[in-house]
C-alpha cells in the first residue's frame, strides 16, 4: 500500500470515527423527540424490521406527516431506511384508518376500538403470509398519528411486549395548552424568552419552529392551543390578526392541533367601537354573532374562546349587571353554529369583596350551575387560590354537576422557581388528578370527573399553563420540557403515574442506561416535595415577592389589594400561625364535601401539609412528631434544602454518563436553586421567627443575614411579570 493510499485510509477512518460519533452537544431543541441510534442488538434485530416497508391508508397532509415520523424514528433509532409501498400485503408496517384496512383485518380491530374515543389507537402484530406485520389502526387519522408516536416510544421505554398490542384512548375530550403569551412576544409568567409566535412576521413567515412544537404536541397527544394571553388584548380578534393566527391553524391542522383565542370581553367596545359591551344588548349580540362568523370563515376549524372576566381588573358582564353565564352564554351563542366552544374561567376575585379569596370562585359560579350553554366549559384551577406548591382541591369540583369543566394546571413555574428551579410537576398534577372528590359520597376522583365516559358531561378537557419560550430548549431549564411532556401524557390518561412518564421522558430525552434513568427519575419524583419544603411548607401558601413572584416575601403588605399581600394568607401573630377557614373562621371548609370538611375542619384531623391552609396553630401546638409547629417548620424548611442538596449531589455524580451540555446547564440551575432554596429558608425563619420569637432547633442551618437584608432585596429585572 502505497503511503497516500494508507493516508486517505486513515484518514478515511478518522473522518468516520468523527461522522459516527459528532462532537455535537444536545442543546435540547429536539426535545424528547431525538430518537436517538439504538445500540443494544435484541432490541435492534426485534424492531429495526417493523417499519422496513410500510404502507398508509391517509393521502392526506396528516398522512405525509405520519410518513415523516415513520422515517424519522426509523432512521434515528435503527439507522434503516423504511420503504413505502403501496400493497398494503407487502408492507410490514401497516397505518390505517378502519375504513380503509383490508376487510378481514377490520373484525379484529373494531372489537378493540368500538364504542371509544375516536382519536384513539390499537396497535398489533400478526403473523400473515409467514412474515410478521405490526398494524396501527384507529378510526381517525389524528389517532394514527398518536399510535406512531407510541410506537416510538414503546419502544424507546422497552415496554413492548412479544405481540405487540396497545390500545389507548384519551380519557378527556380537549387536551389544552394555554399560553399566556402578548402580542409584543413577552410572555405573561414566562421564563423560557420570548413567545414563539411572531405576530410581526406571520403570515408570512412560518419558521419550522411552528411546526416543530405542533409535532411535540402531537406526540403526547395535545390536541389543543390557546395563543394568546388570558390577559387579552381584543386586537388578535381584529381581521388582520386573524389572518395570522389563520396561518398558524394551517401549520398546526395536520398534528390535530386546534387553534384557540383569548376573548377581551371589552372587544366590541374597544375593536368594534361600540358604545358598550352589555351583553343584553342587541347590538353587541350582533357584534360577537359577525365576529363569530368571521373568524370560521378564516379559520373553519377554530376551537373557540378562552375567557378571564371579571377578575385582576379584566372586564366582564358584571360591569353590566350580568352574571358569567350571561356572558358566557352570548359567546357560546356567537360559535355555536360552527361547533366552537367557550372555555370560561372560574379563577375570580376581587379585593372589593372582603371575604376569603379561596371562597370566591365558588361563591360566584356554584349558583350558576345549569345555566351555562352547553358548549361552554368552566375552567378551574387545580386550588381554589392559584398554583400555589401545594392546595386542596378546588371545592367547584365538588359542585358544577350539571356544566361541562376544563381542569386547569399550570406548566410554567410561576410558584415553583422559575425556570431555574428543577421541580417536576408530575407528582402535582398526579396528586391531584387522583384527588377523591366526595369521598363521603363516591369514589369519583378529578380524573373520573372529567372523563365523560364517566360523567353526564358533554364535554371536559385539561388546559396547562405553557412553559415554552425562544430558549434554544424551549422551557429554559431542561427539566421543565418534562413537566410539558407529563401534561400531555397526563391530559391523554389521567391514569399514568407521574413515575412511569417520568422514566418515558428521561430515556428519550437524557439516558436509557437503566442505573442512571433510575437515580433522574428518583430526583424527580423528590423535586416537588422539596421545592414545598423549602418554600410553603406545612399549607403555607402565597408568601412570594409582590407582582413578580421572585423569591420569598412573606412580609409584604399592600393597602390596595389585601389580597395580594402575604400577610393576609399566613397571618402570623404572637400566638401562631395560618389562615382560619374553619367554620369559627372564614368557612371555606364548608365549601366542601362533608368528608372534607370534616377533616379539614378540626386541627387534629387536618392533614398536617395543609395544616396552615386552614388552620391559625399556635407556635407551640404539637404535631405528630412530636416537634411543635415553630420547630417543625423549621425542620421542613431545613428538609427541603438538604434533600435538595442531595440531588444535586446525585446529578453531579452522573457526568461522565450523560450529554456534557444536558450535564451542565442541569448542574448549574442546580445551583442557583441550591442558593435560592437556602435564601427561602432564611427569609421565611428569619420573618417568622419575629412572631414567634422562639429559637431555631438544633440541627437547623441559621440564617445567613437578618431579617432586614431579606427585606431589603429588590429586583427590578427579573422575568415574570
Ligand atoms: C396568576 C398569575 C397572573 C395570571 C393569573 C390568571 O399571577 O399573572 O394572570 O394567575 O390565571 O397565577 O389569570
Amino acid at each position: 500500500m502505497s503511503f497516500f493510499i494508507k493516508f486517505s485510509v486513515h484518514l478515511f477512518i478518522i473522518l468516520l470515527g468523527f461522522s459516527l460519533h459528532p462532537a455535537q452537544a444536545d442543546d435540547g431543541s429536539n426535545l424528547w423527540l431525538k430518537y436517538d441510534k439504538i445500540t443494544d442488538p435484541g432490541l435492534i434485530k426485534v424492531y429495526s424490521s417493523l417499519g422496513s416497508k410500510f404502507w398508509i391508508s391517509q393521502k392526506t397532509e396528516t398522512g405525509d406527516k405520519i410518513k415523516d415520523e415513520i422515517e424519522k424514528g426509523f432512521n434515528g433509532l435503527f439507522g434503516t431506511h423504511t420503504k413505502l409501498t403501496d400493497d398494503v400485503f407487502q408492507a410490514t408496517l401497516i397505518v390505517s384508518t378502519v375504513e380503509k384496512l383490508p376487510k378481514e383485518w377490520k373484525p379484529l380491530v373494531e372489537k378493540e376500538l368500538k364504542g371509544k374515543a375516536k382519536e384513539g389507537y390499537f396497535i398489533t402484530q400478526m403473523v400473515l403470509k409467514n412474515s410478521k406485520r405490526t398494524i396501527i389502526a384507529s378510526y381517525t387519522e389524528a389517532g394514527l398519528m398518536y399510535g406512531i408516536f407510541q410506537l416510538f416510544r414503546s419502544i424507546q421505554t422497552q415496554k413492548i411486549p412479544k405481540n405487540l398490542q396497545i390500545a389507548s384512548f384519551p380519557k378527556t375530550k380537549l387536551r389544552i395548552l394555554n399560553h399566556w403569551d402578548n402580542l409584543n412576544r413577552t410572555v405573561e409568567r414566562g421564563y423560557a424568552g420570548f413567545s414563539i409566535w411572531n405576530w410581526h412576521t406571520l403570515p408570512e413567515d412560518l419558521p419550522d419552529i411552528y411546526e416543530e412544537y405542533a409535532r411535540a404536541n402531537a406526540s403526547i397527544g395535545i390536541n389543543g392551543t390557546v395563543l394568546t394571553n388570558v390577559n387579552a388584548n381584543a386586537l388578535i380578534l381584529s381581521h388582520e390578526y386573524l389572518l395570522k393566527v389563520q396561518a398558524l391553524a394551517k401549520v398546526f391542522r395536520p398534528f390535530n392541533i386546534k387553534v384557540y383565542l383569548t376573548a377581551k370581553f371589552y372587544a366590541p367596545m374597544t375593536l368594534g367601537k361600540l358604545p358598550t359591551a352589555d351583553p343584553k344588548d342587541t347590538v353587541v349580540v350582533a357584534w360577537w354573532n359577525k365576529k363569530a362568523a368571521e373568524i370560521y370563515t378564516i379559520i373553519p376549524d377554530f376551537g373557540g374562546f378562552l375567557v378571564k372576566a371579571n377578575s385582576e381588573g379584566e372586564p366582564g358582564p358584571q360591569k353590566y349587571g350580568s352574571t358569567h353565564a350571561e356572558g358566557a352564554n352570548l359567546l357560546a351563542n356567537a360559535v355555536k353554529p360552527y361547533g366552537g366552544v367557550v372555555i370560561w374561567r372560574a379563577f375570580v376575585y376581587e379585593s372589593t369583596q372582603n371575604n376569603d379569596r379561596a371562597t370566591q370562585a365558588f361563591n360566584e359560579f356554584e349558583p350558576l350551575d345549569g345555566k351555562f350553554s352547553d358548549n361552554v366549559m368552566i375552567q378551574i384551577k387545580n386550588g381554589p387560590v392559584d398554583f400555589q406548591p401545594r392546595e386542596p382541591l378546588h371545592p367547584l369540583f365538588g359542585s358544577m354537576y350539571k356544566s361541562n369543566i376544563m381542569a386547569e394546571v399550570q406548566i410554567t413555574q410561576e410558584y415553583f422557581g422559575f425556570s431555574t428551579h428543577l421541580v417536576y410537576l408530575g407528582t402535582l398534577f398526579e396528586e391531584f388528578f387522583k384527588t377523591k372528590i366526595a369521598p363521603g359520597k363516591n369514589n369519583q376522583t378529578v380524573a373520573n370527573s372529567l372523563d365523560p365516559a364517566k360523567t353526564t358531561r358533554s364535554l371536559s378537557g385539561i388546559s396547562g399553563v405553557a412553559n415554552t419560550g425562544t430558549d434554544r430548549n424551549w422551557t429554559g431549564h431542561l427539566f421543565g420540557q418534562a413537566n410539558w411532556y407529563c401534561f400531555g401524557r397526563m391530559a391523554w390518561d389521567t391514569e399514568l403515574s407521574a413515575k412511569e412518564i417520568a422514566q418515558e421522558w428521561i430515556v428519550q430525552t437524557i439516558s436509557r442506561k437503566p442505573a442512571v434513568a433510575n437515580l433522574i427519575q428518583k430526583i424527580m419524583m423528590e423535586s416537588r416535595e422539596n421545592a414545598v419544603n423549602y418554600m410553603t411548607p406545612l399549607g403555607l401558601h402565597h408568601i412570594m415577592a409582590l407582582i413578580h413572584h421572585y423569591g420569598p416575601a412573606p412580609w409584604v403588605e399592600t393597602k390596595e389589594r389585601a389580597d395580594w399581600s402575604a400577610t393576609y394568607y399566613h397571618k402570623a401573630d404572637s400566638i401562631g400561625l395560618g389562615f382560619d377557614r374553619t367554620t369559627k373562621g372564614s368557612n371555606a371548609v364548608n365549601q366542601y364535601d362533608a368528608y372534607y370538611k370534616n377533616l379539614y375542619n378540626d386541627e387534629n384531623t387536618c392533614p398536617e401539609n395543609m395544616l396552615l391552609w386552614f388552620h391559625h396553630v399556635s407556635w407551640n401546638k404539637k404535631m405528630k412528631s412530636g416537634n411543635t409547629l415553630w420547630d417543625e417548620m423549621c425542620y421542613k424548611y431545613q428538609s427541603g434544602v438538604d434533600s435538595l442538596r442531595k440531588s444535586q449531589k446525585v446529578w453531579n455524580s452522573l457526568e461522565k454518563n450523560i450529554d456534557k451540555a444536558q450535564f451542565l446547564h442541569v448542574r448549574n440551575r442546580f445551583r442557583i436553586q441550591e442558593k435560592e432554596a437556602v435564601w427561602w429558608k432564611d427569609a421565611c425563619l428569619t420573618y417568622f421567627q419575629s412572631f414567634s420569637k422562639l429559637p431555631f432547633p438544633k440541627r437547623i442551618e441559621l440564617p445567613l443575614h437578618d431579617l432586614n437584608y431579606y427585606k431589603s432585596l429588590q429586583f427590578k429585572y427579573v422575568p415574570g411579570l
